[in-house]
């Protein structure tokens, strides 16, 4: 089944948008849990076995793993045999080089890890991320327009007569078909959003931001979110670091997920 196909069918059957970001940061996860790669796994899986009825996708970040190593990327294996089958999986990994080296990040991330999605760094340009769009039965979301406050030192400066982020849109598009492209697009930045969704109507967005972020979801929802998965980490992992984490993390993905 293609990574689309399942999303749709993932989000019809959870009725949510919400995605959980698996970012399970060494210096916050509570203390029942060693703090090693073993601790991150069992944490993010007790995650995971909480809030699997609610969730349309998993994200898992590299970034919290890749601090143990091979140990790291074992737990991170660990993780996606916990995540039900019918569940969207991003690997946010950001990935992005010369095409002849992107060929074997891709080949990491959908053949050896086996996630349905991939974040990708678009700024080395098409034969950068070609071989993602390579695994035509996946989807790559491409960083379009980012949450965090350096979105305006390049992406919303001019190049060609328009924005940076809004060439990302338009010319990725007239390479690669919308059933494989997708955008991150930060719920932080609601007039960047508007002008994307002109730029790419049917395609599937990322939404990070909510949650510590401060992303006004609501505001987002006056304009056409769909379709879409909204991401939130810390905001649902981190609510209590106390023993009761896992039933605080549960009311809060149940909270978001019928806010979207
Ligand atoms: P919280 O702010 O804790 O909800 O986490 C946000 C998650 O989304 C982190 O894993 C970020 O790395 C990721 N993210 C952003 O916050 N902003 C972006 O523009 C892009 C991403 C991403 O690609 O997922």
């Amino acid at each position: 089944m293609k990574s689309i196909e399942k999303y749709y069918l993932a989000k019809e059957r959870f009725g949510t948008s919400l995605c959980i970001g698996i970012d399970p940061d060494i210096e916050k996860i509570p203390h029942i849990f060693p703090k090693n790669a073993k601790g991150l796994s069992e944490f993010s899986r007790v995650i995971i076995d909480i809030t699997k009825d609610i969730a349309t996708a998993y994200k898992i970040n590299f970034a919290f793993f890749e601090i143990f190593g091979a140990d790291g990327l074992k737990a991170i294996e660990e993780i996606l045999t916990h995540i039900p089958e019918q569940t969207f999986t991003i690997a946010d990994a950001k990935r992005g080089d010369i095409g002849n080296t992107s060929k074997f990040y891709a080949r990491s991330i959908f053949e050896h890890f086996n996630f349905d999605s991939i974040t990708v760094n678009p700024l080395m340009g098409k034969d950068s991320i070609e071989p993602f769009f390579s695994f035509t039965n996946k989807l790559v979301f491409l960083l379009g327009i980012t949450s965090n406050s350096g979105a305006n030192d390049f992406l919303k400066t001019k190049s060609d007569n328009s924005l940076l982020y809004e060439n990302i849109f338009s010319k990725s598009r007239e390479w690669f078909s919308d059933d494989n492209l997708g955008f991150v697009t930060g719920a932080t930045q609601i007039n960047e959003f508007i002008r994307a969704r002109e730029l790419a109507p049917d395609n599937l967005f990322l939404i990070p931001g909510v949650g510590a972020q401060g992303g006004d979801i609501e505001q987002l929802k006056q304009h056409k979110l769909n379709p879409c998965l909204i991401n939130v980490s810390r905001g649902i992992l981190f609510d209590s670091t106390k023993i009761d984490f896992a039933e605080k993390a549960r009311a809060r993905a149940l909270e978001y997920a019928k806010l979207f």
